[in-house]
């Protein structure tokens, strides 16, 4: 880039940052119309990344020119390598000195960007023109539903998160590496993200950090104080763990195969669902036809079926799941429906279902039949 369009692009970028300083902080307010289910409880192992290592022509300036290496096809000349994998620790950096950002050792030790000039980097690089991409999900539980929290972002050259169809930052290192947003997500949820890095040379870093809290957001924009100042920040901000990030809607796509692009899909049994192909295992994509789970069977089993439960808990009034028939069943001799169905027969009475010690009573009154009925043979 030529030093003319550089200082464009500067110009540009702090109107942009004059004009977002006059504005007030006001959360960004999400809600569960833009999260694609309710919380979940299992711990959560990270985003996916996908990073490409790619042949410059000439430095990424922004968002949409990394987001057009990173849709290309591996087999397009401007892709020299592409990896995907998971991705728990939001805390990056390249092989460079002067590249721990704000969190690093002992507390928060970096991991390797791929394509890193360092041997333990996965794959190993020239430190220089990558562009990234993480996605998946970001859990809210109850716990932080209806809080102001505070999102900050801290990378060179250049980040930009999305969650569900909103862009909450965008930092460039060329304005502000480090910026700070706050969000409030009125309901608990599943929330997709989507995390845009590049980095074309020199130093190289991506963290991601939140504090529960309503932090001011940066005058100007620009934020000069690093997030682990525990004077300005209070040891609030944390990096957003590996546990509170998902990397499909349920269990985990450890492949973490992208979709969405042109020429992409997904391979039968499973769907493109925010960028990612998923396992059809949820009530919207289920088994290997993928169906859409009907209204009185919105559970998808572990065999890929439409069934009412997989466990008790989704039965209402204390009814008890049949995992094996996927249906709920109340309390036994409370329902007609299962009067009589696992009784047992006595001299031709029935005797009503029931556990502990009628059922042994049962069991009692049988062997006494079998064994009165002997004798009678014997008798005879
Ligand atoms: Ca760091
Ligand atoms: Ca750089």
């Amino acid at each position: 880039m030529t030093t003319t369009l550089k200082s464009q692009a500067l110009a540009a970028l702090l109107v942009q940052a004059a004009l977002f300083s006059t504005a007030a902080a006001n959360p960004i307010p999400f809600d569960k119309s833009q999260a694609v289910a309710g919380p979940r409880t299992d711990a959560g192992t990270g985003l996916c990344g996908s990073a490409t290592h790619f042949l410059a022509t000439q430095p990424l300036n922004n968002k949409a020119e990394a987001v057009a290496i990173l849709d290309k096809p591996t087999t397009d000349p401007a892709v020299l390598e592409r990896t995907t994998r998971l991705f728990g620790n939001l805390n990056l950096r390249n092989g460079q000195t002067n590249t721990a950002g704000d969190f690093t050792q002992p507390a928060a030790p970096d991991a390797l960007l791929p394509y890193s000039k360092d041997a333990a980097a996965m794959p190993m690089g020239t430190d220089s023109n990558i562009a990234f991409r993480l996605r998946g999900y970001f859990n809210v539980p109850a716990t932080l539903a209806g809080r102001t929290l505070s999102f900050a972002v801290n990378c060179d050259d250049f980040c930009a998160l999305q969650i569900g169809k909103t862009m909450v930052i965008t930092a460039d290192e060329r304005i502000s590496a480090r910026v700070i947003k706050q969000v409030s997500f009125g309901d608990a949820g599943l929330y997709p993200v989507e995390l845009v890095y590049y980095q074309n040379g020199s130093t190289a870093f991506l963290e991601w950090a939140r504090s529960d809290t309503a932090v001011q957001e940066c005058p100007n924009d620009i934020c000069l104080t690093s997030l682990t100042d525990p004077a300005m920040y209070q040891n609030s901000f944390k990096l957003v763990a590996a546990s509170e990030l998902y990397s499909s809607v349920a269990g985990t796509s450890a492949a973490c195969q992208e979709c969405g692009a042109a020429g992409t899909s997904c391979a039968a049994g499973s769907y493109c669902g925010d960028g990612l192909c998923q396992t059809c295992n949820t009530a919207d994509h289920c088994g290997s036809s993928c169906q859409v789970c009907p209204a009185t069977a919105r559970q998808c089993s572990a065999a890929g079926t439409c069934v009412e439960c997989t466990t008790s808990a989704q039965c209402s009034g204390g009814g008890s799941c049949d995992v094996a028939s996927g249906r709920c069943q109340t309390t036994p001799g409370s329902d007609p429906k299962y009067e009589g169905g696992n009784g047992c027969t006595v001299g031709g009475a029935t005797t009503a279902p029931g556990s502990g010690w009628p059922m042994l009573g049962c069991l009692a009154a049988l062997g006494l039949a079998v064994l009165l009925r002997r004798r009678a043979r014997t008798a005879a």
